[in-house]
């Protein structure tokens, strides 16, 4: 069994220490951490998502599998977050009020951190109240909003419209992500970007804030 199978396995089984030694053993076998990343971690929590839709899955399999998911990500963030060098800029993250999924956002900040972003992560369940005093705070360029809950994007707009409200929308870029969320949502609720998955939203905060 090559260390991708038992990295993808160990998260199907909700093993946290197979899949931080199947990481290990990859990293030890010389595969890039990109690779182990979309190719066993994420591979695995897509089908994780299939089984919960199949009913084969309920939320106790979610949750240890998601567990699982987040260790072996633990030992490959500071190599993913190797790459970064200048600050390309400042970017505040969190997952939208209602909503406590937190693997995709988590993925986000690392990327953005490997790529040379200063990151300033809020959590989940972020009410539209703390992104203002954040931005208020942190003065970034940049928000980036998650929501993998059809019931949690309108959390997405009530931000907006709270920047809106505290005068301050115009300092700030506002982008989107999550699974439910779309293009179209984006543009509907006056954000200026949204984008599909990880590598795609440091493009896109890059572009955001001017750095090619
Ligand atoms: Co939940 N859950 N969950 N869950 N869960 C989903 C999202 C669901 C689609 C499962 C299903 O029914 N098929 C469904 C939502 C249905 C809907 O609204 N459309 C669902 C549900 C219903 C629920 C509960 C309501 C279940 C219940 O209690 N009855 C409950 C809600 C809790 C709450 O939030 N209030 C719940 C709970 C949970 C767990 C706690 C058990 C766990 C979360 C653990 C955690 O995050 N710490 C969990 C999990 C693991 C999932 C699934 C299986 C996997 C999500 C995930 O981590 N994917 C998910 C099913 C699925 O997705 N197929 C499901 C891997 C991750 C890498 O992908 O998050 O999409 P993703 O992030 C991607 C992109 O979307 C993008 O980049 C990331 C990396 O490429 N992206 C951005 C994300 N954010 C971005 C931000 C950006 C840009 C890109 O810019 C800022």
């Amino acid at each position: 069994m090559s260390q991708l199978e038992t990295i993808y396995n160990a998260v199907l089984d909700g093993n946290a220490p197979g899949a931080q030694a199947g990481v290990k053993a990859a990293l030890a076998e010389g595969l890039a951490p990109e690779v182990i990343l979309k190719d066993g971690l994420i591979a695995a929590m897509a089908e994780v998502g299939r089984l919960f839709e199949e009913n084969e899955y309920f939320v106790p399999e979610m949750l240890v599998s998601a567990r699982a998911m987040q260790s072996g990500l633990g030992l490959l963030k500071p190599l993913l977050a190797a790459g970064g060098a200048t600050p390309a800029g400042k970017v505040i993250v969190g997952t939208v009020k209602g909503d406590l999924h937190d693997i995709g956002k988590n993925l986000v900040a690392m990327m953005l951190e490997g790529s040379g972003f200063e990151v300033v992560d809020l959590g989940t369940d972020v009410s539209a109240e703390k992104f203002v005093a954040a931005v208020k705070e942190h003065k970034p360029q940049v928000i980036g909003m998650s929501a993998l809950l059809t019931t949690t994007m309108p959390s997405m707009s009530a931000t907006v419209k709270a920047l809106q409200e505290a005068g301050i929308r115009e300092q700030v870029k506002v982008m989107i992500g999550g699974a439910p969320v779309t293009d179209g949502y984006a543009r509907q609720i006056g954000a200026d970007g949204y984008s599909p998955d990880a590598s795609s939203a440091v493009r896109l905060a890059k572009s955001l804030v001017g750095v090619a």
